[in-house]
């Protein structure tokens, strides 16, 4: 005679007990977003010193001289050009950054952030 495929068992439809009659939460997967990213950009304009850029470049973005002189470039040609991409708050703190070091030296050079 054919063996008969015993019915597959169903699930609980209440929260499993321990013999003990402990409940058993079950833990849902943790719902962590990667953080907004950022980017800072910089404006051209006529009167900050194209080696200030660059060395803003350099000590806050850690560019290399070939890539902080590139960057410089591309803003003065295109009018803004972008330092890099970060989260909301560091983002935050480099425009503090520059802006503070650009005021110091008497320099108008605008920095601003946007989402990314
Ligand atoms: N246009 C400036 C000059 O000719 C140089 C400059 C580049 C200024 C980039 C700002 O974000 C800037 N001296």
């Amino acid at each position: 005679m054919p063996e008969e495929t015993p019915p597959t068992p169903k699930p609980p439809a209440v929260p499993p007990r321990e013999p003990d009659g402990v409940v058993v939460a079950e833990r849902k997967a943790a719902k962590t977003k990667p953080p907004a990213l950022y980017q800072v950009v910089m404006l051209n304009d006529d009167y900050t010193p194209m080696e200030f850029v660059v060395m803003v470049l350099q000590r806050y973005f850690h560019r290399d001289i070939d890539t902080a002189t590139h960057i410089m470039l591309l803003i003065h040609h295109d009018g803004r050009g972008v330092c890099g991409v970060y989260p909301k708050d560091v983002a935050a703190t480099k425009v503090e950054l520059v802006l503070t070091a650009a005021r110091r030296e008497g320099h108008p050079l605008q920095c601003i952030m946007e989402a990314a």
